[in-house]
């Protein structure tokens, strides 16, 4: 079965002895045959440059999006246009729009494989978030837990409209490509299925339009939590850079974040309910190394916190290091950057456009 059919339908996480047959599937002779002979599917995803990505971006998206590129086609975004929901310094979202570029392609996603570009270069984006929101629910977006949370603080009255249509302009950008799976981290749940709410009313609606698309969820790394609060999400936006390993920090920074991170009390090394933050601490290293969760309990047996963290600061340089180098190299040609931004917008508009216009002949807006 292939991975998008075996994690798609079960909405829950995967045992860790599942993801050898990930990979087995996906080196299969037969497999590999079948792609040849038959149409790829299409995959859609993003990531708001609002802030340092981290190594949650990492292994919640990025990683996973370079482990599948080969099998799908591909449309990977920089969704400025959700990064301007909150409050941004216009020069430092310049800045961060490069940096994710950067990161995209470090990380090892390929032009060939992959059309990668900025959110805002295709105005059909907001052009069918605008259909869209005419049979979005405002009932369904105040059920949203992301807008709640993220206006916890400063309520939800000073939030800007922009945040809370947040999701439909997140279905807009996955339909507007006919997308069949999102590879996206577990926070993107619920976000799914509005836009496969969406997707299904607009096509009962006005006739069989758009795909409905399936959520790609990573079997570890799905849910990485802060450094400094096991509790929380961690976030590239968070103010406090304790609370999160960033893709472009130093090595020495890593290790310094890393040893640093909360603990639980009492000192067994476990993946248990009672033990939030070694069990983050455990996952990371997981998803990073790619060992089991109980492989690793069972070489941390007897072993102190201070021996975890020491070698997971170790696990997380070497996978991040040479991203970083890759990353800054390709930051010393900004031009470069936006041109193959521009170009990857231009292949996107091409397919964007035509299925824009079917939705507008379907609502008679055209
Ligand atoms: N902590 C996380 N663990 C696993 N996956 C994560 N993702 C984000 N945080 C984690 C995944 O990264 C992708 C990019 O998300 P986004 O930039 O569109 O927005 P987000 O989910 O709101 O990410 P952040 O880092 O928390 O950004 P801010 O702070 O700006 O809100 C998504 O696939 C997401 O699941």
């Amino acid at each position: 079965m292939p991975f998008y059919e075996w994690r798609r339908s079960k909405h829950e996480s995967v045992p860790m002895a599942e993801k050898a047959d990930f990979i087995a599937l996906r080196l299969s002779p037969l497999r590999t045959q079948k792609a040849h002979t038959m149409q790829k599917q299409r995959v859609f995803s993003g990531i708001q440059p609002s802030g340092n990505l981290t190594v949650g971006n990492y292994l919640g998206a990025l990683k996973n999006w370079v482990a599948i590129q080969k099998e799908y086609e591909n449309y990977f975004c920089i969704v400025d246009l959700h990064a301007i929901t909150v409050p941004q310094d216009p020069k430092i979202l310049r800045q961060k729009i490069r940096e994710v570029a950067a990161i995209y392609f470090a990380v090892g996603l390929d032009p060939e494989h992959c059309v990668i570009f900025r959110q805002s270069k295709v105005p059909e984006h907001t052009e069918l978030a605008w259909l869209l929101n005419c049979i979005a629910r405002f009932g369904e977006l105040s059920r949203m837990t992301q807008f709640k949370d993220k206006t916890q603080k400063g309520g939800a009255d000073s939030a800007s409209a922009g945040l809370f249509d947040y999701p439909v302009l997140m279905a807009a950008d996955v339909l507007l490509y006919n997308a069949h799976l999102v590879p996206v981290g577990d926070d993107q749940r619920q976000h799914l299925e509005l836009m496969r709410t969406l997707a299904r009313r607009f096509n009962h609606t006005y006739g069989e339009t758009f795909v409905v698309p399936e959520a790609m969820i990573p079997p570890t790394g799905a849910r990485v939590m802060g450094l400094d609060d096991p509790t929380m999400k961690m976030s590239k936006s968070s103010p406090a850079p304790a609370h999160y390993v960033a893709i472009l920090d130093e090595p020495d920074t890593i290790r310094k974040k890393i040893r640093r991170a909360k603990t639980d009390s009492g000192s067994g090394i476990t993946a248990t309910d009672d033990k939030p933050a070694i069990r983050n601490l455990l996952d990371i290293y997981s998803a990073m190394s790619g060992k089991t969760i109980s492989a690793l309990e069972a070489e941390y047996e007897g072993k102190g916190y201070g021996d975890l963290k020491k070698d997971l600061g170790e696990v997380v340089v070497e996978g991040l290091a040479p991203i970083r180098t890759r990353a800054l190299e390709l930051l010393d040609d900004p031009g470069e950057l936006d041109s193959i931004l521009d170009s990857g917008a231009e292949r996107a508009k091409k397919v964007a456009s035509s299925i824009l216009r079917d939705a507008q002949t379907k609502m008679g807006v055209d």
